[in-house]
């Protein structure tokens, strides 16, 4: 074995409830989970790091940001604190547009720049993985620059990305009066030029976004490029877009205030993970609430995510994300822990690969100054992370 963390609290997340090891090590070769189990049966290894008691998770998976993007909207927000809505300042050419103005005007370094110390907030906390959209450029040069950009923060620090291409985010004003051509664009263009760019194709599906007949001819293109799919869906009303993601095996939809029964149905169906964005719920003061109960009944399982975006959830914390996921929707500590490792990591398609502590997957681990999990969910603020461990690489914080 190349390394072994011993003496901790392991919360695999594999399962039944927070697959504890009350008195566990884990150990790690070639930058994979060789082996994990109780500290007497542990073997032997070139380096052992006593973790002195302390909790070990799975590295935290954010599944669902737009990390990277130009600029910000805090005046807007300071519009919104006067009394204007979200929907307004879109509709009167702010919102997603401003960033899109802002995002083609930045070089792709300029975007990796602005986007690292995002990044770094989220690595502070124990992120390994984290999920970008493009989506701000919103033609085929600025879409293709964000990706790139966005795989170019995997390489500036120790965490995996995966992208996401979504084009199809808002209507840029030179297609105003022609929708169709925009979703040509992506159809013809854009999501045939992604080669290796993205991981998968996202939508908004929305009143002030994409109708599902546009989202469902940019889902057929992707399918035609083996890409899979996820789907921003039911945030601001009921437009059926998680039925439609479920149709085409979405990996997830993301938001749900909105969902309804039908669409519980279809995505228990088709194993559509639920990704909860308590931030951008918090930040536009929505008070629809998710169908979290039915999404449970149903067996739908849950991720949550921060939707770190610069309009609807400034968020760059997923400590927050759980805090507020147990304190707005009411999920479980062991739901909101799950949230953030095993199911964002299916949300993602990487479940074979992260997610959980258990041998064969990638070693990332997050080791906490802790004495019960419910610490992680329970405090806004304050950072226990002791260290964080990619691919079987230790480095104390
Ligand atoms: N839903 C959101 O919450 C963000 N995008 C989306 O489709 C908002 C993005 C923005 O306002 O810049
Ligand atoms: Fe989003």
């Amino acid at each position: 074995m190349d390394r072994l963390w011993t003496n901790a609290r392991i919360a695999t997340m594999a399962g039944p409830g927070l697959g504890m090891i009350e008195h566990g090590a884990v150990a790690a070769r070639g930058g994979r989970i060789a082996w994990v189990g109780p500290v007497g049966e542990a073997p032997a290894a070139a380096e052992t790091i006593d973790c002195e008691g302390r909790w070990i998770t799975p590295g935290l998976v954010d599944c669902h940001t737009h990390l990277i993007h130009g600029g910000d909207r805090a005046h807007e927000f300071e519009l919104r604190l006067q009394g204007a809505s979200y929907e307004e300042i879109a509709r009167a050419g702010g919102g997603i547009v401003s960033t899109m103005r802002a995002t083609r005007k930045a070089g792709e370094a300029e975007l990796v720049a602005s986007a690292l110390p995002r990044l770094d907030a989220l690595i502070a906390e124990g992120a390994t993985t984290v999920e970008v959209k493009s989506g701000y450029g919103l033609s085929l040069d600025d879409e293709l620059k964000m990706l790139r950009a966005a795989q170019a923060l995997g390489r500036e620090r120790p965490v995996r990305i995966a992208t996401t291409f979504l084009g199809a985010h808002a209507l840029p004003p030179e297609y105003a009066d022609d929708r169709a051509g925009y979703i040509d664009l992506i159809c013809e263009e854009m999501i045939p030029a992604l080669g290796s760019l993205a991981d998968a194709v996202d939508a908004f599906c929305e009143g002030i976004g994409f109708t599902p007949d546009e989202t469902r001819r940019v889902f057929e293109t992707a399918k035609a490029h083996g890409l899979r799919v996820k789907l921003h869906a039911e945030q601001l009303s009921n437009q059926h877009g998680a039925a439609l993601a479920a149709s085409y095996s979405a990996l997830s939809a993301d938001h749900l205030e909105y969902l309804d029964e039908a669409g519980i149905a279809a995505m228990a169906k088709s194993g559509t993970v639920a990704t909860l964005l308590p931030g951008a719920y918090y930040f536009v003061r929505e008070t629809k609430l998710p169908p979290i109960q039915a999404l449970r009944d149903a067996g739908v399982t849950i991720a949550l995510a921060t939707d770190c975006n610069p309009g609807t959830s400034p968020l760059t914390s997923l400590l927050l994300v759980m805090n507020m996921g147990a304190t707005l929707f009411r999920l479980t500590v062991e739901e909101c822990l799950a949230g953030v490792t095993r199911e964002a990591a299916r949300a993602l398609g990487l479940q074979t690969e992260i997610g959980t502590i258990e041998p064969g997957k990638f070693c990332d681990l997050a080791i906490w100054d802790i004495e019960r999990p419910a610490e992680l969910v329970y405090r806004m603020g304050l950072n226990p992370l002791h260290a964080r461990v990619f691919k079987g690489i230790w480095k104390g914080v």
